[in-house]
């Protein structure tokens, strides 16, 4: 008989619900267990989805404010923190998150050693490395969400461009999730083809400016979101239910996560930077990280988004 999968989610506001909301509706797990700070809250929303019961795959819900009740995950998804305050850049949330995450972590890590961690919170890419040091898992279990958002609306401005399937863009965002993010137009194809060279000749609004544009747009995107709606993603819950399905049925499908990215690229052995490189997930966590061709430019770009990012790591002298 097949093992029984339990999935928790930590933190039960628009992110972390829309990601349990889109696990339930992919039926991805047999147990999902609920914590969040907000009691009320917190039984709000299992109740709300136990009461989908009649029109979704059996899953069993449970939840409370105590980490007891993640004992025993296979996975454990952590999205409480401190929101972006519209404007605010991601790094700036770092303090008051890494307090909260030594209050999680640890508890966390306790209740599910065998467990994956993949963190949500941002600045995702520090809080990794944070997720990382305080659980004492193997680098191999603990991911972030990193660039896989980013890189589904790189794909999607490009698809839009393009009038293809945005399934058809194989377009990846590396590096920080946030401002350095790195936009790898070298291996951009659609259908296994490269078109970056015809897209130049053909289209006057892919010269070397216009690129930058579109990287920028990809970046900006997310804080338009956030400015226009408020922290509410739906998107973010179809992201990470896409790493959840490759890690929990062992698919072995790459994605742009955050992974520790020493070693990659140039990027120093010593300095334990987590930043988004594409990744194989499977059952095990991160099976192996890619080690993709990229031109001087974006191997610049790549690494001065692993130097930002170390120096923010270095700041918690953790
Ligand atoms: C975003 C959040 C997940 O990019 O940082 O929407």
């Amino acid at each position: 008989r097949r093992r029984l999968t339990k999935v928790s989610v930590i933190g039960a506001g628009n992110v972390g619900m829309a990601i349990a909301q889109t696990i339930l509706t992919r039926d991805l797990a047999d147990e999902i267990a609920l914590v969040d700070a907000l009691p009320d809250k917190l039984r709000g929303e299992m109740l709300d989805l136990q009461h989908a019961a009649a029109f979704l795959p059996r899953t069993r819900l449970v939840s409370d404010t105590d980490m007891s009740v993640t004992r025993g995950s296979d996975l454990a998804i952590v999205t409480a923190g401190a929101r972006q305050i519209p404007g605010e850049t991601r790094l700036n949330l770092l303090q008051r998150n890494v307090a909260l995450f030594r209050k999680i972590v640890p508890a966390l890590a306790e209740q599910s050693p065998d467990a994956i961690l993949l963190i949500v919170s941002n600045p995702v890419d520090v809080l990794t490395y944070v997720a990382w040091k305080l659980s004492g898992f193997p680098v191999s279990r603990v991911i972030g969400s990193g660039t896989n958002l980013d890189s589904s609306r790189f794909r999607f401005l490009l698809a839009e461009h393009l009038d293809v399937n945005a399934q058809d863009v194989n377009a990846y965002m590396v590096g920080e999730h946030g401002d350095s993010s790195v936009a790898v137009w070298s291996t951009l194809s659609v259908a296994g083809m490269p078109v970056l060279k015809s897209l130049q000749e053909s289209h006057s609004s892919f010269g070397e400016e216009a690129l930058e544009g579109i990287r920028r747009a990809v970046v900006d995107s997310a804080y338009e979101v956030i400015g226009l709606k408020g922290y509410t993603s739906w998107a973010i819950g179809y992201s990470v239910a896409s790493l959840v399905s490759s890690l929990l049925r062992d698919q072995r499908r790459i994605h742009p996560v955050s992974v520790l990215a020493a070693g990659f690229h140039g990027i120093p052995d010593d300095h334990e930077v987590f930043l988004s490189l594409p990744a194989r997930l499977g059952r095990a966590g991160v099976l192996g990280v890619a080690d993709m061709e990229l031109t001087d430019e974006e191997t610049r770009r790549l690494r001065r988004s692993a130097k930002t990012l170390w120096e923010n790591t270095q700041l918690l002298g953790l």
